[in-house]
């Protein structure tokens, strides 16, 4: 456990709460807001553009508006030089569990840099409460099961804590993952401004109910859905014997999600999708199936400046509008390739 028990912060000042976009992120914000949100005058929740993690110039430009004059940044690892552009306004405060450089900032808590496992540590919501010497709730939980979802009941560790704090709320494992899951329909959806209003709302939460009977994240869930139904039952076009492609224009962050659903119902396919729609000017493009060049794929998409990765069966990248129609070309030759070896 943490020794410590309170934020050294500068109180009645401008504070900018920079945080994860997802559950963690939010119910994070929402643990700090709960803790601070009486010694500080005035604390603005932030998100930086859905997907990147770093800030990028839109995002500078609106934090020098804010101007605060001290930061605090919740589940994110942010590079060095977004870390660099924050510590110009003030002290930085980060909490994290992400694998990380540690910054010279005024406090970087972070057990995972310390060597403790994740095991401990299986959220920021964790380090938070942690820190806080706080008794774990329902915030707390609700971050490792947004990171972890059904994975958690794997972490015996805790796991104790987790059926600790469902049996004192007299609720179950499902419930609080829906929950998680409804939080994740923000991120989905793409809307930034109701991200960043979270925290306020779920900083007074106590119970999954309070959560599952919201109007607004229900109907986010039933949009999300329909989206992705609809992209998954659409026809593929066909590229080759091998190579399935699948051209998307959703407004929401669902493309992960379609090329799953779609790969899984096609085993011996690769599958190409791609959306432009959910970034300005910026294309997502997925690949899944059993693709045996996938680490090449990956590296030669970052050798031309893309933000790209992925594992064995699965790539992601997002690329400049412009520059999709031949990197889609580039990897339909990638992929046939391997085929002809
Ligand atoms: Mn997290």
């Amino acid at each position: 456990m943490s020794t410590s028990s309170t934020i050294p912060i500068k109180e009645e000042s401008n504070t900018l709460l920079l945080h994860h976009w997802d559950t963690d992120g939010i119910a994070s914000a929402s643990l700090l807001l709960r803790e601070l949100d009486k010694k500080i005058s005035h604390m603005e929740t932030f998100t930086p553009t859905i997907g990147n993690y770093l800030i990028n110039r839109d995002d500078k430009q609106k934090i020098k508006n804010i101007d605060p004059d001290q930061v605090i940044v919740a589940d994110m690892a942010l590079p060095e030089k977004s870390i660099a552009f924050l510590n110009k306004f003030g002290e930085v405060y980060i909490f994290d569990h992400h694998l990380q450089d540690e910054h010279d900032v005024e406090l970087h808590h972070n057990p995972i840099i310390d060597k403790n496992s994740p095991k401990e540590f299986p959220s920021a919501t964790w380090v938070i409460t942690d820190y806080l010497n706080k008794k774990p709730d329902l915030l707390t939980i609700l971050g490792a099961f947004g990171d972890r979802e059904e994975k958690l009941k794997e972490n015996n560790t805790a796991m104790k804590t987790v059926n600790k704090v469902l049996s004192e709320l007299d609720t179950d494992f499902n419930t609080v993952l829906r929950c998680a899951e409804r939080i994740d329909t923000l991120y989905k959806i793409g809307e930034r401004s109701q991200i960043t209003k979270m925290p306020h709302n779920l900083k007074d939460v106590n119970r999954p109910e309070e959560i599952i009977s919201r109007g607004d994240l229900k109907e986010n869930e039933e949009n999300l859905k329909d989206a992705i139904k609809q992209e998954v039952e659409s026809p593929l076009e066909q590229i080759d014997d091998e190579i399935l492609y699948r051209k998307m224009s959703s407004p929401y962050n669902i493309i992960s999600t379609v090329t799953r659903r779609l790969a899984w119902s096609r085993e011996d396919k690769k599958v190409v999708v791609s959306n432009n729609s959910f970034q300005t000017n910026k294309s997502q493009i997925y690949i899944r199936g059993p693709l045996t060049n996938s680490q090449e794929i990956i590296e030669e998409m970052k050798k031309r400046g893309y933000s790209a990765g992925g594992k064995s069966d699965v790539v992601g990248m997002v690329v400049p509008e412009e520059d999709m129609e031949l990197v889609l070309m580039d990897i339909f030759d990638m992929l046939k390739e391997v085929s002809y070896d």
